[in-house]
């Protein structure tokens, strides 16, 4: 059986008084959350702030994204080692946000994978086509080359700790959600592309759906039976619906 998770990806928003007030309300009722497991990523800035909140209190820390060097000239990058140092658990790689307006290749993704494992973080590797890519029927080769990609650059034993998270770029932001038919099918296919290397790791590994996910489908999307739990941008800025998507997954 596999544990749900499911993960806040604030993006670029927040404050210290919003992150303080939001982790908080989550926390409070993370008791009655035993059965799944819980992240937040907040902006760098608010890490440690929120490290420090969350202590003790089951619910993991991640960054959105991090360095693919371990140190060096890299102006404005943050290394996976510095990430674990202030106490993160998680780190997300290759959100399509960063594959589309930052320029991350599959390559790219793959090193950071690596970096992320290496200092002892579970990246949760982000995949996902765009409407084109779907409208031309070429999901499955698209996602499957993202997924090949970070195989390759990590081996397939290192999906034990790796988390995946399918989120069509069509569904991004957009308020459009795959419908839970498209989500498992893709999830379906994620897993065989896997358990054609490793039955055990494919059955093991934990894929997450994202994008557009609301109070309203997430209960839906979350009952099929390769999906893990969820990767939520937008919902996971108030509490009440970031914990109405949790307890859907519990
Ligand atoms: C979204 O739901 O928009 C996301 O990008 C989650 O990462």
């Amino acid at each position: 059986m596999r544990t749900p998770i499911v993960i806040g990806n604030w993006k670029l928003n927040g404050t210290r008084a919003m992150a303080d007030r939001l982790v908080a309300d989550i926390e409070a009722v993370r008791p009655e959350l035993k059965d799944i497991d819980i992240g937040v990523c907040p902006p760098f800035v608010y890490i440690p702030q929120v490290v420090a909140q969350v202590a003790g209190a089951g619910l993991g820390v991640g960054a959105q994204s991090c360095a693919e060097y371990d140190t060096g000239a890299y102006t404005g990058e943050v290394s996976a080692e510095m990430i674990r140092d202030v106490g993160c658990q998680y780190v997300l790689v290759g959100h399509s946000e960063r594959r589309t307006l930052f320029g991350e290749t599959n390559e790219v993704v793959g090193r950071k994978t690596q970096k992320a494992l290496a200092a002892g973080l579970t990246p949760v590797v982000c995949v996902g086509e765009t409407l084109e890519e779907r409208q031309a029927g070429k999901m499955n080769a698209v996602v499957g080359a993202q997924i090949e990609a970070v195989v390759a650059a990590v081996g397939i034993q290192a999906f034990e700790r790796v988390i995946v998270a399918y989120e069509p770029v069509w569904a991004i932001g957009t308020g459009q959600t795959a419908s839970p038919e498209q989500a498992q099918a893709m999830h379906a296919s994620i897993r065989a592309q896997l358990a054609a290397y490793s039955p055990a790791i494919a059955e093991s590994v934990r894929i997450q759906y994202g994008g557009s996910i609301k109070p309203g489908n997430a209960a839906i999307l979350f009952a099929q039976p390769d999906i893990d739990g969820g990767l939520i941008g937008g919902a996971s800025l108030t509490a009440e619906d970031f914990l109405v998507i949790c307890r859907a997954a519990a």
